[in-house]
């Protein structure tokens, strides 16, 4: 095992890490910026260090930075969380040459993942299905427009660098096809570098439904099912269900064995989560594979009673896994309670928070870094808790989260609560009937 282990990140993920060191006995440093002087996983950790300014490219970013802190502390391991560097492969790069191990996969399995059109051929060379579409890149626009009306509209163009929706048009009609790909072209090379397209057949109204995954070090794979992230705004996460309501005892065995055929294939190490399209026909796809622990993973470890960061660095120490999958024994829901106004298009709204009641009570766990009096920065993403809720069944999971909700006092910032309530009432979400659609024509 690991003899100290710095934690390359902030807010709750900072703490959800430090919490698991902690019951394994692994001593921990916290990285902070000056904005972050009053947070909690500065506190809870056995060191910390501050490495810059309020701004991420200053701090949570700044790798030289980081790397002297870890020289420093003398730890032998980094945590990266999610999000800032956590599937930048340069960093990882970075932490081998220094002998830190970074807990998370090598610098070539980040960059074989995150390039879109690279990861999917990947994909379907080993069987895993994929989008009818382009055969890898697109030459140029001519190109992609004769393939579109060989496979007929709706097609999608796809920025091999993108991810969270951007560098992507949707494309409904031969005449749009020229615009479209100017558009995404220049959208992809300016946010990323690299304009390069892939093309596919539009799926509409798809289920986005992810599935958890560990690798160990020895070639060894396991699926730990699905988590159903359907209910998304803007391409951001709001809430999370498993099972999916749209899952059978079938389709889970097929889209787990499918998702560890991809993990095996590219000999994957750690945790990590193969993202799928779901049709109406219940047709499913890859279309993301993300190497990283990500935001909503704890509704996964309550319906298996699995602790994931945990299991994590077990295997980043170089510990084998059983290779068994894991199978829902619970029902379980995330709500990711930001500080945004829900009736004013999810603006953010930092600030302190004046006065905090957590909710509490069996079936509840909170996973957050703030506290009364702590004042939320504007620099960074504005989740600052996440209600989970587990019960034995979807019903009682609803009413336990509405509950919990409904105890959750906090004052001096706008939050989501309210649409979560809102939410919680709707006729098509509590029939398990939503898509990737759904909250687009959701009003609040
Ligand atoms: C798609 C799609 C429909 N058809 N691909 C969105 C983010 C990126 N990871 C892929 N995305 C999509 N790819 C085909 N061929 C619809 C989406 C999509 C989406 C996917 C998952 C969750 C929310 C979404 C919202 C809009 C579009």
């Amino acid at each position: 095992m690991f003899n100290k282990i710095l934690i390359a990140n902030r807010g709750e993920i900072a703490l959800r890490i430090i919490r698991t060191c902690k019951e394994m006995g692994v001593p921990t440093v916290a990285v902070y910026s000056t904005a972050d002087k009053d947070s909690l996983h500065v506190r809870f950790a056995d060191e910390a260090v501050c490495i810059g300014s309020h701004s991420p490219t200053d701090s949570y970013l700044n790798v030289p930075a980081i790397i002297a802190a870890a020289e420093i502390t003398n730890v032998d391991a980094i945590h990266p969380g999610y999000g800032f560097l956590a599937e930048n492969a340069n960093f990882s790069k970075i932490c081998e040459e220094h002998d830190i191990k970074f807990i998370g996969p090598s610098a070539e399995m980040i960059n074989g993942m995150g390039d879109k059109a690279n990861a999917k051929a990947t994909m379907k060379k080993v069987g895993v299905p994929t989008i009818p579409g382009s055969d890898g890149l697109l030459k140029d626009m001519k190109e992609g427009k004769a393939l579109a009306d060989k496979i007929g509209y709706p097609v999608i163009l796809k920025a091999t660098a993108g991810g969270g929706g951007k560098g992507m048009r949707e494309i409904w009609k031969a005449e749009d096809f020229e615009k479209a790909w100017d558009l995404a072209t220049n959208e992809a090379q300016s946010s990323f570098g690299n304009g390069a397209m892939y093309l596919e057949k539009f799926i509409e109204e798809p289920k986005h439904v992810e599935i958890q995954i560990i690798g160990d070090q020895y070639g060894k794979a396991a699926h730990l099912s699905e988590r159903d992230c359907s209910i998304q705004r803007r391409h951001q996460k709001l809430l999370e269900e498993t099972p999916s309501p749209i899952m059978t005892d079938d389709l889970r065995k097929k889209m787990g064995n499918a998702a560890i055929k991809a993990a095996k294939a590219i000999g994957y190490e750690g945790v990590g989560t193969v993202e799928f399209l779901v049709d109406k026909k219940k047709n499913f796809y890859f279309m993301e594979m993300n190497t990283r622990i990500q935001v909503e993973h704890p509704i996964t470890e309550e319906v298996i009673n699995y602790d994931l960061i945990k299991e994590q660095i077990k295997v980043a120490a170089g510990e084998k896994i059983s290779g068994k999958s894991y199978f829902p024994k619970m029902h379980a829901m995330e709500c990711r309670i930001n500080a945004e106004d829900p009736y004013n298009n999810f603006q953010p709204s930092p600030g302190k928070i004046t006065s905090l009641h957590l909710p509490g009570g069996h079936g509840i766990r909170i996973d957050t870094h703030v506290y009364q009096g702590y004042v939320i920065p504007p620099f960074y993403d504005s989740m600052i808790a996440k209600v989970i809720a587990v019960a034995q069944t979807r019903e009682e999971t609803i009413l336990t989260m509405r509950r919990a909700l409904e105890e959750f006092v906090i004052e001096g910032v706008k939050t989501t609560i309210p649409f979560h309530l809102k939410l919680l009432q709707d006729k098509n979400f509590l029939k398990g009937k939503y898509t990737t659609k759904f909250m687009e024509t959701f009003e609040m």
